[in-house]
């Protein structure tokens, strides 16, 4: 018997940016029926919803996102059963920031840069949302280029000016990315550079774990559990990689990786919606269908946390007390073999949700009725 009580309450966030069009750095690819502003991405990411029961929430980015009347998106959004989750800021696409945003060199700049946070903090007042999710493109490309130590300061300082003006409600996730756009070096390159910057703000500041952020061979998952354990793991970006940041389907490049990550998160109770950990999805869909992917992406999450959910933990511990190696490893492959597929499907099925989603929502027409009615206007890009 596979007992998936421990799914309950469970919820995945998705990217607004996930649906819009997008492409490889050579070519953005459009494809008929694509959403053009804010209220075509919620209803895109409500297909996501209605059919898994699983992603309740939709980050948003600004100022991709911007609309006139926010109470209005909010309503819309409620009329579609999703919730506005958290709000992205994004100070990576205009000529001021060639040189950094919250580090800039330029006092004008990082002005600029934290004025924008500010503009976030007052949307999430306006949305509802309670989650500011920074994720800086702040570096280098050569050394001497800038005081490494000076860049510190200015965005610890920085930090502190956004921390303060956000509300009590309100959490800060601070995320980390060790290379790229630029490539000697990064200013948040790391989860230690976050969380020291989040210790110091207090204690609504918390570190986003972006699984594409790390250098190849990393042991994210011991990150994740020390994150836990600091109280300070506020949200993943899922996606999957094999080189970089590849932003493909989560779970798809290494399902191995995403269920030892999920094994940690199981392992400290930390799926429980008390957690605070917010699972969110930050992915592109290049060449396969946006809606399709983001299902499968989610699936795949719940997936993991199924199969994690059945580690024996009492079997687990007393081979670890009892120092037998292969044994404790056993244990937790047994977990991973488990195939989960058919019990979900029940799950879903008692739960009035279609038993295999992707087929449901290709079945639904959804796709060529956005096509036949989303005519005129400009579609939405990634980046625009
Ligand atoms: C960045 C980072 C952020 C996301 C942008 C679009 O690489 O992962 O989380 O907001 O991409
Ligand atoms: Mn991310």
């Amino acid at each position: 018997m596979i007992d998936l009580d421990g799914l309950d309450g469970f919820t995945i966030e998705v990217p607004s940016w996930a649906y819009g069009n997008s492409g490889t750095r050579f070519k953005v690819f459009t494809r008929p029926g694509g959403p053009r502003n804010p209220y075509e991405k919620l209803a895109d990411a409500a297909q996501v919803n209605r059919l898994t029961g699983l992603a309740n929430r939709v980050s948003l980015h600004i100022p991709w996102d911007l609309v006139d009347d926010w109470s209005d998106l909010k309503a819309h959004a409620d009329k579609l059963g999703v919730k506005i989750g958290a709000i992205n800021s994004n100070v990576f696409q205009d000529d001021d920031y060639r040189l950094g945003s919250l580090c800039n060199p330029d006092p004008a700049i990082r002005r600029k840069a934290i004025d924008h946070h500010k503009q976030c903090l007052d949307v999430m007042r306006q949305t509802g949302s309670t989650d500011l999710k920074i994720w800086l493109p702040d570096g280098l490309n050569y050394a001497g280029q800038d005081s490494l130590r000076g860049r510190q300061d200015r965005l610890a300082e920085a930090l502190r000016e956004i921390y303060d003006a956000s509300d009590d409600d309100h959490r800060i996730l601070l995320e980390y990315k060790f290379f790229e756009p630029y490539f000697y070096s990064t200013d948040i390159p790391d989860w230690g550079t976050s969380l020291l910057h989040c210790l110091a703000l207090g204690e609504r500041a918390t570190v986003v774990l972006d699984t594409g952020h790390h250098a190849p061979g990393t042991n994210i998952e011991f990150i994740v559990m020390q994150l836990i354990r600091q109280g300070r793991l506020g949200a993943f970006d899922f996606n999957s990689r094999y080189y970089a940041d590849d932003d493909l389907i989560v779970g798809s490049a290494d399902p191995f990786q995403l269920f030892r990550i999920m094994s940690e998160i199981v392992a400290a109770d930390a799926h429980r919606p008390e957690s605070g950990v917010n699972f969110m999805l930050d992915q592109c869909h290049n060449i396969e269908e946006k809606i399709p992917g983001q299902i499968v992406s989610v699936l795949n999450v719940e997936q993991a946390l199924a199969k994690a959910l059945q580690v024996d933990k009492a079997a687990l511990a007393a081979a670890q007390r009892e120092g037998d190696v292969l044994g404790a490893h056993r244990v937790l492959m047994d977990a991973y073999e488990t195939d989960v597929r058919g019990a979900l499907a029940d799950r879903r099925e008692a739960r009035g949700l279609p038993r295999d989603p992707v087929k449901a929502f290709q079945d639904s027409g959804y796709a060529q009725t956005a096509a036949t009615e989303r005519v005129g206007g400009t579609q939405a890009s990634w980046g625009a």
